[in-house]
């Protein structure tokens, strides 16, 4: 049997151009991934300093239903993942 899918939060700035390749793609696939903007969110901000130690988006969070998290930086290595992801049919 298969595993839920995971919970994808993406932290983000809407002026960042690398955020807005991941985005382009997040639409492209039609995947569900919560959009977290840290300009409008001091929590999200927090979460993403406390986290990784640094403020550089976009960063994708991947909460696994047994209770896992990863934090996956690099515009390049999201977009790569969600490809992967989507392809395999490991997301909702
Ligand atoms: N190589 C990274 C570059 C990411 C990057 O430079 N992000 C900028 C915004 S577009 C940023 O967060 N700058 C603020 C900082 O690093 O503190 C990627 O492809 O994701």
């Amino acid at each position: 049997m298969s595993s839920p899918a995971p919970h994808l939060s993406l932290y983000y700035f809407d002026s960042c151009g690398y955020c807005r390749r991941v985005r382009q793609v997040i639409e492209e696939l039609g995947v569900p991934v919560e959009l977290r903007n840290i300009q409008h969110s001091a929590e999200h901000y927090e979460a993403l300093l406390a986290a990784r130690g640094r403020r550089t988006v976009p960063v994708l969070r991947i909460d696994r239903a047994e209770g896992s998290s990863e934090w996956l930086p690099e515009s390049q290595d999201i977009i790569a993942w969600l490809r992967q992801q989507h392809t395999a049919g490991a997301l909702a």
